[in-house]
C-alpha cells in the first residue's frame, strides 16, 4: 500500500478529521493529508465532488474512490486493513461499539457546541447541564475499564477522543472542569492522550479555543 493510495481531505480544527487521523495512526497506514483550509468560504472542487451530499470533511479517497462520514471511514479502514483491528471481534461487541458510536455521534459535539454558542448565563448553564448529562452515560459505560471495550484502545475510544479536542473550549466557555464531575472519564482522556496516535493527531486546545473565540466574534457573541 503506497502513500498515494489514500488521501484525507481534512481541516485542522475538525474533530471528525482528527478521529480519522487517530485511526490511521493506530493502524499505521500511510496517507496524504489535503487540508481544506476554507470551509466557510470556498470549498474545493475536490471536496464538493467527493462529498456532494454533505459537502463536509473528512473524506477519505481510497484509490480515488470517496468515503465520507468519519465513523463510516474508520469502519471501512478496519475492514479493508484488518491488521490491528479497532472494532471488537465478536458480533455482540461490535453491536455495542456501534450503539455507543451512534450515541456519541448524535449527542456530544452538538451539546458542546451549545455551550460556546450560548448567548447568556442561563443558556450556558442549561447547555452545560445537558452536556454533563450526556457525558454521564459515557462515564457509566467506561466504568473502571482503561478503554471503552476493555484493555485495548479501539473504535469507540477513537470516536470520542477526536471530539475531546474541543472539550477544553467547552470547559472554558462553560466554566467547569470535566474531571470535577467525571474523574474516570478525565483519566481516560489523559490515558488516551498519552498515545502517540492521539497526541500527534489532535490539534492543540489553545488553537481550538482561539478558533472558537473567532467564531463567537463572527456570530456577534463577543
Ligand atoms: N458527521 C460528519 C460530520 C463532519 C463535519 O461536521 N465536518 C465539518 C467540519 S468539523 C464540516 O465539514 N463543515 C463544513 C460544512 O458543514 O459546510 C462526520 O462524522 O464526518
Amino acid at each position: 500500500m503506497g502513500k498515494d493510495d489514500l488521501k484525507l481531505l481534512s481541516m485542522w480544527a475538525s474533530p471528525f478529521c482528527m478521529r480519522v487521523k487517530v485511526a490511521l495512526a493506530e493502524k499505521q497506514i500511510p496517507y496524504e493529508e489535503i487540508m481544506e483550509q476554507d470551509l466557510m468560504g470556498g470549498k474545493s472542487e475536490l471536496l464538493l465532488k467527493s462529498n456532494p451530499v454533505h459537502k463536509q470533511v473528512p473524506v477519505l479517497l481510497h484509490e480515488d474512490k470517496p468515503i465520507a462520514e468519519s465513523a463510516n471511514i474508520i469502519a471501512y479502514l478496519d475492514e479493508v486493513f484488518p491488521d490491528k483491528p479497532l472494532l471488537p471481534e465478536c458480533a455482540y461487541g461490535r453491536s455495542r461499539a456501534r450503539f455507543w458510536a451512534d450515541y456519541i455521534n448524535r449527542k456530544v459535539h452538538p451539546a458542546g457546541g451549545a455551550i460556546w454558542n450560548a448567548k447568556d448565563k442561563d443558556e450556558v448553564e442549561a447547555a452545560k447541564k445537558n452536556f454533563l448529562e450526556i457525558m454521564m452515560y459515557l462515564d457509566g459505560t467506561l466504568g473502571d475499564k482503561d478503554y471503552f471495550n476493555g484493555d485495548t484502545f479501539g473504535f469507540v475510544d477513537i470516536l470520542l477522543i477526536g471530539l475531546s479536542s474541543w472539550f477544553p473550549a467547552y470547559e472554558k466557555f462553560g466554566d467547569f472542569k470535566l474531571e470535577d464531575h467525571y474523574p474516570k472519564l478525565a483519566a481516560w482522556i489523559a490515558r488516551s492522550h498519552a498515545r502517540e496516535s492521539v497526541s500527534e493527531s489532535l490539534t492543540n486546545p489553545e488553537k481550538i479555543i482561539n478558533f472558537v473565540i473567532m467564531m463567537r466574534k463572527m456570530y456577534g457573541l463577543e
